[in-house]
């Protein structure tokens, strides 16, 4: 079959109609690395300024209608910001996505948040874990997206048993908190901060503390997290197998947890990821997974990064997507080795923009989003208001 058959395209649209990706706050905020940040004049530095370019991203692609929220990051008073929060949803027309509680920047987290030694410690990271559960009931946000910063540096400075039951306790408790249809998604990575070791290090720890917090509790995969060379698509295919797949932190990385555009460095990768998913859905498998970016762009412009970002999310899902699995099956029963390999490899040279481009035009979207980005001046406008303010509040102190 040719990508331009009309069967074919009627597939990929259905395809893409199916297709949405959340984006994340902090991807428009001006972010950096230990070492500084640089800044730019289009960074949002409100929460409103974040929902107006998450509301442009949409706009452009018709594909992220939910903006992921890190408590302290976008609410740092909490419930009090709830009313302007649900005020910037109605205005924008974007809803709040995934609740990220932050258990990393208190001072009192220096040695661990839930697996600190200290009970009271511990017991102010679960208050905000709580916390966090009440704020995604408020915007009826379903996932509760819990990365752990914990770990320690040096050999023999913490005892790794009895972290791991503490934590056990802890998202235990918060699981008995969720709402009917909330979940829990249970991120994990091998370093950073901590370098020696890391509570939750990998998907088995992940996928032991989901299981033990309870059943709307699931694994949350960031491709970023994992070591070199780990096949990250066979871990998606055991997260599936075992139905413990609950969500995604898309970004790509060349070294650790770099932050860099989704399908910059392995475009592959992220199509043999892709390709897991579908195929489990050929196979009937009943999926529920949340597709969320997970990037902070440090020289790249933000607006951009996010369209850019999301553009090559929609390519390798539908190039995915058109894998012929059901010939591919019967290459892979009989183990015609090189025909297997060359249907899958070839289906990922499929150059499919023509058909996005198509898409988008039905849906009256433009079929460039990132063309369209640069001839709005959206850039450029917030710039020039975002940078006078920025240069009035540095006047003024
Ligand atoms: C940590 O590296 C992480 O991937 C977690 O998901 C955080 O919530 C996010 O990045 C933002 O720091
Ligand atoms: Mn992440």
């Amino acid at each position: 079959m040719k990508p331009t058959d009309a069967v074919d395209l009627d597939h990929a649209f259905k395809v893409l109609d199916s297709f949405q990706i959340e984006i994340p706050s902090w991807g428009f905020a001006n972010t950096g690395t230990r070492f500084g940040k640089y800044l730019q004049a289009a960074a949002a530095s409100t929460l409103e300024e974040k929902f107006a370019d998450a509301a442009e991203v949409n706009r452009l692609t018709g594909v992220t209608p939910t903006l992921a929220l890190h408590v302290l990051w976008d609410l740092p008073r909490g419930e009090a910001d709830l009313p302007a929060l649900k005020d910037l949803e109605g205005q924008y027309g974007i809803k709040s996505g995934s609740i990220n509680p932050n258990l990393f920047q208190d001072q009192e987290y220096k040695y661990g948040s839930l697996c600190n030694p200290s009970a009271v410690v511990r017991g102010q990271a679960l208050a905000h874990m709580l916390n966090s559960v009440e704020i995604a009931k408020a915007v009826d946000s379903r996932d509760i997206s819990l990365w752990v910063a914990d770990g320690s540096n040096y050999p023999g400075t913490q005892s790794m048993r009895k972290r791991i039951g503490w934590l056990e306790e802890a998202l235990h408790i918060v699981h008995e908190h969720l709402g009917p249809n909330q979940r829990l998604l249970v991120e994990y990575k091998p370093f950073e901060p901590a370098f020696y070791h890391t509570d939750i290090a990998d998907w088995g720890m992940s996928t032991h503390f989901a299981k033990k917090a309870g059943p709307k509790a699931r694994v949350l995969v960031d491709t970023g997290h994992h070591y070199q060379g780990q096949n990250i698509e066979q871990i998606v295919a055991w997260l599936l197998h075992t139905d413990m797949l609950g969500g995604f932190h898309f970004n790509d990385r060349r070294y650790a947890d770099d932050d860099l555009t989704l399908g910059s460095i392995d475009p592959y990768q992220i199509f043999r990821i892709f390709h897991e998913i579908h195929a489990a859905a050929t196979d009937g498998l009943k999926l529920d997974i949340a597709f969320m970016v997970d990037q902070s762009h440090n020289l790249k412009g933000k607006i951009e990064a996010v369209v850019q970002t999301v553009m090559a999310a929609q390519e390798l899902y539908l190039k995915a997507a058109l894998v012929d699995r059901e010939r591919l099956a019967q290459l892979q029963q009989s183990c015609e080795l090189v025909a297997a390999e060359e249907l899958f490899r070839g289906t990922f040279w499929m150059d499919v923009r023509p058909m996005i481009a198509a898409w988008r035009e039905t849906h009256g979207l433009p079929a460039n989003p990132l063309e369209a980005l640069r001839a709005s001046g959206y850039v450029e406008r917030i710039s020039k208001e975002r940078g006078k303010r920025a240069s009035a509040l540095s006047n003024y102190a």
